[in-house]
């Protein structure tokens, strides 16, 4: 491994270190396991990988506590998986089965759980963000210190929404936090050829809202800020905003064969900054951990992840009866059983 950036001691102990280093792996094996099934047939439609990306939502959601919520875009599986959802069930949407979140008839970009407060999955990019503050506002309307997690991307840090979002959050002082995932490309366009900034965080200024540039690739970095600005929304503070520096590995979906950058950038990023090669040196340096620990661990995500694929071939296609039911909210809520 080549050499890397050092980071300041870590400021949490052997076991959350440990688990940073489980959830991360888990998002990066279940997405290589989903890339695997795809080029198999066994998942249409569109499904965009967070490989690369995985410390940005394990180090937010280490500082969460229940009640707080989150909404992303299509690049969802690894915010499922952080959150707390089960891999059987998001892997089993993935294949179009009975078994997954949306019955099958969702796919990657529409799964939602009620119970660990993941609002989706969103294809169209920005329609996620002033959602967000919709949550945030419920929230707020309630009287509780929960906050919202409102994600995404550089490029849809471009669309004319999110302005109209800053703007109303700012004025409601709603608790969210709008994490910006600069992965530093939006489909084929690098973000130099699209943003006028290279600032993203900056762009909350106008409507008086604090923001802030993070190491997308240090799960310590992102957990710190998100402690931060956590602190911030529930002192009824209002928003904030994070701009998280990441990457990510593979295409923009996987119909992407990434023309666009070279295989070097990609190795580069692979070799001098992998955030999950980054907690591994962490424990391995510190004592924590040995090589045999962590193969112990490697083991048990590949166990999960397996049994995931095993669900999603095993469990049925969705019966045809089921393409007319849970399209139109027909019955009133004190209707439903
Ligand atoms: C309103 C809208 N315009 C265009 C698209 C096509 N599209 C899908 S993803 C994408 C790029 C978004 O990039 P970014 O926000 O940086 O997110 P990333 O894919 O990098 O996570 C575009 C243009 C779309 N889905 N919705
Ligand atoms: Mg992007």
């Amino acid at each position: 491994m080549a050499a890397r950036r050092t980071t300041k001691k870590p400021n949490v102990s052997a076991d959350e270190l440990k688990q940073y280093y489980r959830d991360m792996l888990l998002i990066r094996r279940f997405e290589e396991k989903a890339g695997q099934l795809y080029g198999m047939g066994l998942i249409g439609g569109f499904c965009h990988l967070y490989i690369g990306q995985e410390a940005v939502v394990v180090g937010l959601e280490a500082a969460t506590k229940e009640g707080d919520k989150r909404i992303t875009s299509y690049r969802d599986h690894g915010h499922m998986l952080a959150c707390g959802m089960d891999p059987n069930g998001v892997m089993a949407e993935l294949t179009g089965r009975e078994g997954g979140y949306s019955k099958g008839k969702g796919g990657s970009m529409h799964m939602f759980s009620k119970e660990k407060h993941f609002y989706g999955g969103h294809g169209i990019v920005g329609a996620q963000v002033p959602l967000g503050a919709g949550l945030a506002f419920a929230d707020k309307y309630l009287g509780n210190d929960n906050v919202t997690f409102t994600y995404f991307g550089d490029g849809a840090a471009n669309q004319g929404q999110v302005y109209e979002t800053f703007n109303m959050a700012s004025l409601w002082k709603l608790p969210v936090i709008f994490v910006i995932e600069n992965n530093q490309y939006a489909m084929g366009t690098a973000q130099k050829r699209s943003t006028s900034t290279d600032e993203i965080f900056t762009r909350g200024a106008p409507f008086g809202i604090p923001g802030e540039l993070v190491d997308g690739m240090d799960v310590l970095a992102v957990k710190e800020a998100s402690e931060k600005a956590l602190a911030h929304c529930r002192a009824g503070n209002g928003p904030y905003i994070l701009e998280v520096k990441t990457y990510r590995y593979r295409g923009h979906s996987m119909s992407d064969p990434a023309k666009y950058r070279t295989r070097e950038e990609v190795q580069k990023m692979r070799e001098e900054k992998d955030p999950i090669e980054h907690v591994r040196e962490l424990l391995i340096s510190g004592g924590h951990a040995t090589e045999d620990d962590l193969k112990a661990i490697d083991k048990e995500i590949k166990d999960i992840v397996n049994e995931s694929a095993d669900f999603a071939k095993e469990s049925p296609e969705p019966a045809l009866e089921e393409l007319w039911t849970d399209i139109y909210a027909d019955v009133a809520p004190q209707d439903e059983a």
